[in-house]
């Protein structure tokens, strides 16, 4: 059933880390995170509200995408394309949005918003919308590079200790080897572990990147820059622990020629960085077809984008445990009322209407630092 969109809230949060988080692009103390509320009108007139996350950085160091650029190229380009399309449904936001290029995140916040309300007008939960099976999902961590190994080693210590069942690990070169070693002779040979290096390789260190294969790794993600395809594909071939991409995967199509060409052995699904969920499922179908493992990646969500990542990672294709960990690996107090949490190193994927969370106003006001509402006619008030 297709409904108006009546009425844009453009939300900013700060949501301050619990400790900082490092990659090899950066170090975040904080998040500053762009919302997106949609209330959408049905044919009777009455109204329900969705919410969709926008994962964009504040700077453009993971993907060309900002947190201000996003609520720009929304304000601007996107929200006066998808209010003057009329009546519309999720499945309608990338069509009408696809002559706008790039800005996957933009859209995919809106998708995901739009999402939301119709699920919960429908009465049903994501997970049910997608044909979910599972009501359990394995849960990952992902661990930032640390100053000393010693550092690097208790907080694996901690996470093990929460239960978290794979560990990933931030690498990069001068910071790789040593540590990579370090935490598996910590973690034992069993405990399912994998690295991400954030593009921040070259293709001439396939045989330094091989030096990692005696440590049994599930996968080495995004080694080599994301337009390096043919790079990632030689050194899938030089080096045995299979090559998973992240940043190169940006649509079905791309994800289908990177299979093609051997770039890609395992597949990284974030659905903010291919333009929405909708199209993460697509991406999932394909690798299922073409014997792909995937798993649902993170942009440290909060409880919004947490609970629809759970639900897409309860789909059959994904295989491997995600980077969907406990809210509290990242935030002290999530907006939302019943964060995700993990018991025996699993999260429950959320059944409720919607995308499967409900916001905690008071916590969402208290993290609040700037609202617009952006009325049908395009008119723009600051709240
Ligand atoms: O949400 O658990 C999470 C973060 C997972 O490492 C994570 N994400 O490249 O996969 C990745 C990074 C991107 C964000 S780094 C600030
Ligand atoms: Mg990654």
């Amino acid at each position: 059933m297709t409904s108006t969109i009546e009425r844009v809230e453009l939300r900013r949060i700060a949501m301050p880390l619990v400790s900082p988080f490092r990659t090899s692009f950066g170090s975040q103390t904080d998040r500053d995170i762009l919302l997106v509320r949609i209330d959408l009108a049905d044919a009777s007139g009455s109204i329900v509200e969705g919410w969709g996350e926008c994962v964009a950085l504040s700077e453009p160091s993971y993907s060309p995408e900002y947190v201000d650029g996003a609520q720009h190229v929304i304000v601007h380009h996107l929200l006066p394309r998808l209010m003057a399309a009329g009546p519309i449904e999720a499945a309608d936001v990338a069509p009408t949005l696809a002559k706008l290029h790039g800005h996957p995140m933009a859209k995919a916040a809106l998708e995901m918003a739009v999402l939301d309300a119709q699920l919960r007008a429908a009465g049903q939960s994501f997970a049910a919308f997608l044909g979910a099976q599972r009501t359990l999902i394995p849960s990952g961590v992902s661990v930032g590079i640390h100053d000393s190994t010693d550092e690097l080693l208790a907080a694996v210590q901690g996470y093990v200790d929460d239960g978290y069942v794979r560990i990933k690990l931030k690498i990069e070169p001068g910071s790789d080897i040593e540590q990579v070693a370090a935490v598996r002779d910590l973690i034992g040979p069993d405990t399912p572990f994998q690295v991400d290096a954030n593009t921040a390789y070259r293709r001439t260190d396939g045989s330094h990147l091989a030096r990692l294969d005696e440590f049994h790794l599930l996968l080495i993600e995004q080694p080599l820059p994301e337009d390096d395809i043919i790079g990632h594909a030689r050194l899938a071939a030089e080096v045995e622990t299979p090559i998973c991409l992240d940043e190169s995967l940006v649509s079905a199509t791309g994800t289908a020629d990177a299979i093609e060409l051997g770039a890609c052995e395992i597949a990284n699904i974030k659905p903010g960085r291919v333009g929405g969920y909708l199209e993460a499922v697509r991406i999932h179908d394909l690798c299922v077809a073409k014997g792909i493992p995937v798993w649902c990646g993170g942009m440290l969500e909060t409880g919004i984008g947490r609970a629809a990542n759970a639900a897409l990672a309860a789909l059959p294709g994904f295989t491997l445990p995600g980077d969907i960990s406990a809210s509290t690996r990242f935030y002290a107090r999530d907006i939302v009322t019943d964060p995700i949490t993990i018991t025996n190193g699993h999260v429950t994927v959320p059944a409720t209407a919607g995308l499967g969370f409900d916001l905690d106003c008071d916590v969402l006001d208290s993290v609040t630092t700037s609202r617009i509402s952006i009325d049908r006619r395009g008119t723009v008030t600051e709240l």
